[in-house]
This record gives structure tokens, C-alpha cells and sequence, in this order.
């Protein structure tokens, strides 16, 4: 090997406070598993000696316990964007320890390289091979490893073992030109390579490996119940009519689905129904149920940015990688994420929301308006510009104490103008062609679950004029009796007098 082997304690040491750090992965999948616990470490004895500190992490998404968990345990970080999702860095920036700026996913790349957030100091890699000029193969998920292999001023390679060597060939890495000189990204199917299965890093630049030798750690999803089991019927049936009626081709278009057990769920619903045919995906995270999908023959192919699978199916699929090789392309978030990619291709966008309003907003970040939950990941890149946008959740949570559909969302990440159709466990409600009123009775009436209705449709009702008929006063009520009593169904309308 042409580079030097590194403990992840020496590799941590070229780690400086301040730093601008680059983390390959996206959604955990091909994050760093080593050098970032001894960068954690590093920070734990530069704090009890009274120095401070704090590296800025700049990711895919999210990563996993090892990075953004013991470097948030460690309060090592200062910025950190985009998506995120473990508890101790979530604890971090709703402290405001950690200060966390979210963004969707498909900018990050290249907001870094029109130079918005300064130099990159250093780059962490989790690779499959590394050889000798530089050119490494990926693991399971790309993230924007090829602008931080570009841009950074050092490169540090995890080389993970668990790896198998049959991974080359999945990725397609592209880097765009940018602007004034960009051209369209030639992505026509989402089976298209357009790019090289490798990145090619100045050898220069590489400071050295850390043998690594992990899965993703990735946990599984909790088991489908009858909520969830539920929208996933219900997104089915909808995308059946959608079929019926002639607005989807019969053929299908590619599909994206989000993270979590929603969609998830929504996942298994499709591979159930034997009227919606086989069909692609071009989308962001690819998760179990869409293994099983493609074992079942139900989706002939997925286009992805990671692969994030349990440590199990992670295992099952490296066993079998030549049969999933040719179903498989994991690109850079740039091009999974595409605004123009994802509007070409007519992309179906099914995203989760927190809490919807009844006029069509969507929350998908903000528990209760202010405590950050995850981020908006690639939910705003999918939903803005695909062919139908999806958004589902349960009618309730917390056993009822918590509405998912509110008067108004208490935080908002995709407005009333970007969604199509909202699916909960109670029904359907597409929202094209109505306007805001028209659009409340049918979100009350089929997605409400019923022991709220009659609330909502009272602040539909008592609502003071204008083509919203909110009223403001009492539009964060249901927030407000959570709050005060833990239970959204003590809002006391009389209270706004009403
Ligand atoms: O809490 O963990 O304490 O039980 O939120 O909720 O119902 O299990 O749903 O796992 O699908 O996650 C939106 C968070 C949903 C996720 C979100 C509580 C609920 C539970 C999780 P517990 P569920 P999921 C893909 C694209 C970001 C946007 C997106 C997400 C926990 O899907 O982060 O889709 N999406 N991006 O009890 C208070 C409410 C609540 C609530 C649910 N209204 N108020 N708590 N919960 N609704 C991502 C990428 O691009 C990478």
C-alpha cells in the first residue's frame, strides 16, 4: 500500500480544533466507524485539560453512533448540517450545544464548492479498496464524498473490512460542473451511468488509512402494525386509482420513499399489491423492504445515495452481491437528490410529516414547533419536483394524546403549494385542484382521525374570513393544551372566543 496505515488515534491527531471536517455516508450507511470515536476521545482529553475543542461536521445525512453519537456525547461539535438523527446530537442542538443549520440535501455539495462554509480542512472516507493512485471504491452509501475528496485539503481513508470487493461497479460518481458552465445531468432512466464506479483522490492528499471492520450498525425497523400496515394500503390503493384513472402510466414511474417506519411500511404495501406492477426507484435510502422487493422481483431496480440496511440484510446482501450488482447504482446525494433528475424522470415522492395542517402544510422536523427531530433531508428536493407528492403519517401518536393533523402546523417545512396528496391510517386526501377550504374539510373529513374531527371542524367553522379562514389567535391552540395538559383534545375553543 502506498499510504501509510494510521491507528484512528494517529488520524485523529491531524484533526485540529475549528476544523471544517467532511464525513462520507449518507443516512449512516459508509460513515466513518473509527476515526471519529478517537476524534471523540481526542476532545473528551482536550476538554479535561481545559482547551477547547470543536470540529464543524459536514455530512451526507445522517451518520451513525460512532460519528455524530460519541462526538455529540464528547460535545464536539460546533456546526453540523444537514440531516441528522441520533439522540445525543438531537439532545445537542435543541440545547443549542451543537449549532445545526438544516438544509436540503441535494445543495450541500455544491454550496461547499461556491465556497458558502470556507475551506475544507479534512475529509474522513470509509472505502472498500484503495489503490495505489489514489482511486478508491466506496461502501454503502456516497453522500458528497466526491466534492469532499476534491475540495479537502487532507483526506483520511477508513478501509473497512466488512467491505466485500464485489461492491465495485455499484457506484456511478459524478461530479456537475457548476454555474455558469453547468450542464444537464444525462440522467434519462434510473438505471443511466453516467460516471466512473470509483473517486479518484490526489494521492497527495491522503494522509493515510485506518483499518476499520464494521457493519453500518444500522437497527431495524420496528415491527408493521395496524396503523402502519394501514397508510401502506392506503398509499397503494391511491397510487391504484392514480393507475386506473389513467394519470399514472400503466408502466409506473420511479418511485422515492423517506426514511422511518412509515415509510417503511409504505414499502411493504407496495410489494403486496398485485395490481401495481414492477417498477424502479429513484430515490435516496434504500431499506429493507426494498431488498425484500427486489428478491420478490417487485422492483426491477433502485437508484439510491446509500444502502441503509440492517447489519442482517447488510450481511445478506453482501453474500449475494452478484445478483443485486446490475439492480443497484448508488450515486453522490447531487444527482439521487437532482431537482432537474427528479422532475424529468417523474419521480412518485412519498415523504413523512410530524404533523400536517388542515389547510396542506407539512411539519417534518419540529416536535411541537421547536424541538429539532431530524432535519428535512432529501424530503424538499423529492417533494418539490416530483410528479405526485406524498406525504403520510398516523391520524394520531402518543395513544391519542397528539393529532397528527393540527389547524396550524407548528413548524413548516413543505407549504400547502408542494403537496399533492396526504395518507394517514384513516384515508386519502388529494389535494389537487381545491382550494383551502375545500382542502380542509376533505384532510379533516379522511385523514382526521375521528376523535378530533369534530375539533377540527369546529375551527374550520368558527374561523374568521378570507380565503384561510384561520384564526390566528387560536391556530397553535392544539399546541398549546398539549403543552398545558399533555393531551391536544383539551383545546378549549371558548378560551379564543369562539
Ligand atoms: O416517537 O420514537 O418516541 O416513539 O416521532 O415517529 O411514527 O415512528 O415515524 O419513524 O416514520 O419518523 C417524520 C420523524 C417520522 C421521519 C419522521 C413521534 C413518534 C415517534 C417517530 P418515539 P414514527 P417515523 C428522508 C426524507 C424527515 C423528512 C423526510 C423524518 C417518533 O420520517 O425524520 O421524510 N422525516 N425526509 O411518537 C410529537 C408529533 C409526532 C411525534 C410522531 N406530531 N408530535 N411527536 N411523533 N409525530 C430522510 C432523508 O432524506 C435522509
Amino acid at each position: 500500500m502506498a499510504f501509510p496505515i494510521l491507528t484512528p488515534q494517529e488520524a485523529a491527531e491531524l484533526i485540529h480544533n475549528g476544523d471544517n471536517v467532511g464525513l462520507s455516508g449518507f443516512t449512516a450507511s459508509g460513515s466513518p466507524k473509527v476515526v471519529t470515536q478517537a476524534l471523540a476521545d481526542k476532545a473528551l482529553k482536550e476538554h479535561e485539560e481545559g482547551r477547547p475543542f470543536k470540529v464543524n461536521i459536514f455530512t451526507g445525512a445522517s451518520t451513525n453512533n460512532w460519528a455524530d453519537g460519541a462526538l455529540a456525547r464528547a460535545n464536539a461539535i460546533d456546526r453540523r448540517t444537514p440531516y441528522q438523527n441520533t439522540p445525543d446530537l438531537r439532545k445537542r442542538i435543541n440545547s443549542h450545544d451543537a449549532h445545526y443549520f438544516d438544509l436540503h440535501l441535494s445543495e450541500l455539495a455544491q454550496k461547499f464548492r461556491y465556497g458558502t462554509y470556507g475551506d475544507l480542512d479534512i475529509a474522513i472516507i470509509e472505502v472498500a479498496e484503495v489503490m495505489d493512485n489514489g482511486e478508491v471504491v466506496l461502501g454503502t452509501g456516497v453522500g458528497n464524498v466526491p466534492t469532499y475528496a476534491k475540495l479537502a485539503k487532507k483526506v483520511i481513508l477508513e478501509l473497512n473490512a466488512k467491505l466485500p470487493k464485489g461492491i465495485y461497479g455499484m457506484h456511478d460518481i459524478y461530479l456537475p460542473l457548476d454555474p455558469p458552465n453547468r450542464r444537464e445531468i444525462p440522467i434519462y432512466k434510473p438505471s443511466d451511468r453516467i460516471g466512473s464506479p470509483t473517486v479518484k483522490i490526489d494521492p497527495e492528499k491522503i494522509a493515510g488509512v485506518v483499518h476499520s471492520d464494521s457493519y453500518d450498525g444500522i437497527k431495524g425497523f420496528t415491527e408493521l402494525d395496524d396503523v402502519t400496515l394501514q397508510i401502506g394500503a392506503n398509499v397503494c390503493g391511491f397510487l391504484i386509482g392514480e393507475m386506473r384513472a389513467g394519470r399514472l402510466p400503466k408502466s409506473f414511474l420511479p418511485i422515492q420513499s423517506g426514511v422511518g417506519n412509515v415509510a417503511n411500511a409504505v414499502l411493504f404495501g407496495l410489494g403486496d399489491s398485485k395490481e401495481i406492477p414492477q417498477f424502479e426507484m429513484y430515490t435516496e435510502v434504500i431499506q429493507d423492504a426494498v431488498i425484500e422487493l427486489m428478491k420478490m422481483g417487485k422492483c426491477k431496480f433502485g437508484s439510491t445515495c446509500s444502502l441503509t440496511l440492517s447489519d442482517k440484510m447488510e450481511e445478506e446482501l453482501f453474500s449475494n452481491i452478484d445478483f443485486f450488482r446490475d439492480k443497484l447504482i448508488i450515486r453522490p446525494a447531487e444527482l439521487s437528490n437532482s431537482p432537474e433528475v427528479i422532475r424529468r424522470l417523474g419521480v412518485i415522492a412519498m415523504n413523512t410529516a410530524l404533523e400536517a395542517d388542515i389547510f396542506g402544510n407539512i411539519n417534518s422536523t419540529h416536535v411541537v414547533g421547536t424541538r429539532m427531530m431530524n432535519g428535512i433531508g432529501g424530503s424538499g428536493d423529492f417533494t418539490r419536483n416530483g410528479y405526485l407528492s406524498i406525504f403520510s403519517c398516523p391520524s394520531i401518536t402518543k395513544g391519542g394524546l397528539i393529532s397528527n393533523i393540527v389547524p396550524m402546523a407548528s413548524h413548516i417545512d413543505h407549504t400547502e403549494h408542494s403537496v399533492d396528496v396526504i395518507i394517514t391510517d384513516q384515508g386519502v386526501a388529494d389535494l389537487r385542484g381545491l382550494d383551502p377550504v375545500q382542502r380542509a374539510e376533505r384532510i379533516i373529513e379522511n385523514c382526521a382521525h375521528p376523535m378530533y374531527r369534530p375539533l377540527l371542524m369546529e375551527y374550520l367553522k368558527l374561523g374568521q374570513s378570507g380565503q384561510t379562514p384561520h384564526t390566528l389567535e387560536a391556530s397553535l391552540a392544539f399546541h398549546t393544551a398539549f403543552k398545558a395538559t399533555g393531551d391536544m383534545r383539551n383545546v378549549d375553543w371558548s378560551k379564543y372566543g369562539f
